[in-house]
């Protein structure tokens, strides 16, 4: 801007210079030099003095526009990182998300209830494994070689020949040998195996790729599916407080001879339709150990039987909150997950 008054230019000349050396830009606005500019205003013949105020208010807008583009700049936004934990143009940083914002996820919630329960009931805990090999998978569960059962279990295998265990039974062999000297002092085997597991897997409102199972295995003289049909229905009225609907219908699998498969009436909102099979959710497929596992792990069948079965976490916990969508559980809904907290 042009100003007439010489003395307003020379000010203004003055301030504009300084002003880039100024750290703190608004100093300028109580300069003693535009100070001295309102001073004179005061004794300026009338004449003058409208057309010099107003110069003297222009340079001070002047000079206002000029410490915020400024600060503006020197303000500037820093382009983000995007692989710092915040964004860096967040003045209080955020630092680490403290407990209290957190929660423990209703289907580990819902495991530890499981497992204190069969902990009761005098089962040890142990835990799956998320990578497994072939002989885990299959051999040692009776899969035989190139048999069609395997199909039923495809998943994720790495190139090194490596397995996402597609079901807990991947365990079995590992904790008969792991508690067989149980069966030499007379104490059974009883162990509970929580554990994730993997599918390929076409996902709907009760089929999820990723999810969560539990495998039972007991062991002893004498076992029969008397035992097995009574140590389920203990667990689920436990686990449900109430008395349920089950019912055992025949099914194969090639670790468990005879195979079943324990269904449970549906709740209404994970009904798809009236027939006789809409009604039921199938929970877990159970069965007796077959003699060849338990040879694989050491164990004289002749002497001993037991049982096992693998159930879904996660279809427990659609059951027991009357949840309409398995894929809830993974989907990171704050307000879903929050109403578990
Ligand atoms: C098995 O995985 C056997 N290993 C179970 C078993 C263990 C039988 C020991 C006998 C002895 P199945 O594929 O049916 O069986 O799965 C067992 C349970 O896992 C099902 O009943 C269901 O509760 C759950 N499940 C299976 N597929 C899915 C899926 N895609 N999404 C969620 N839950 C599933």
């Amino acid at each position: 801007m042009t100003y007439e008054y010489p003395e307003i230019a020379k000010v203004a000349d003055e301030l504009h210079a300084k002003l880039k050396d100024l750290a703190d830009k608004k100093s300028v606005l109580r300069d003693p030099a535009l100070k001295s500019l309102y001073e004179q205003l005061k004794n300026m013949p009338q004449e003058h003095r409208g057309s010099f105020g107003k110069e003297v208010n222009a340079l001070r807008e002047e000079l206002t526009a000029a410490t915020e583009i400024g600060s503006a700049s020197a303000n500037a936004l820093q382009s983000i990182d995007v692989t710092a934990p915040f964004d860096v143009n967040v003045k209080k940083k955020p630092g680490l998300i403290g407990p209290e914002a957190g929660g423990v996820h209703p289907l580990m919630k819902e495991q530890d209830y499981i497992v204190d329960i069969f902990n009761r009931m005098g089962f040890n805990a142990v835990e799956s494994r998320q990578i497994d090999d072939d002989y885990h998978m299959f051999t040692s569960v009776n899969f035989p070689e190139d048999h069609p059962a395997r199909d039923d279990y495809d998943t994720f295998v790495t190139s090194e020949g490596l397995i996402a265990p597609a079901h807990t039974s991947t365990m079995q062999n590992r904790v008969l040998k792991q508690y067989k000297e149980n069966l030499e002092r007379g104490e059974p085997i009883a162990v509970v195996i929580p554990g994730r597991v993997y599918r390929n897997e076409d996902i709907d409102v009760t089929h999820e790729h990723t999810f969560n199972q539990f495998e039972g295995v007991y062991v002893n003289k004498g076992v029969n599916v008397g035992n097995l049909v009574a140590t389920l229905k203990a667990f689920l009225s436990e686990y449900f407080g109430q008395e349920l609907k089950a019912k055992l219908q025949p099914f194969y699998f090639p670790f468990t001879e005879p195979s079943f498969e324990f269904a449970i009436e549906r709740p209404e909102v994970l009904r798809k339709g009236n027939s006789e099979a809409d009604m039921w959710l199938e929970l877990l497929g159970c069965g007796m150990i077959h003699p060849n596992v338990l040879k694989m792990a050491g164990i004289d069948p002749e002497i001993y039987t037991g049982f096992a079965w693998g159930c879904g976490i996660e279809r427990l916990v659609l059951m027991k909150y009357g949840i309409e969508d398995i894929r809830h559980f993974e989907s990171a809904k704050l307000e879903f997950l929050r109403q578990f907290s």
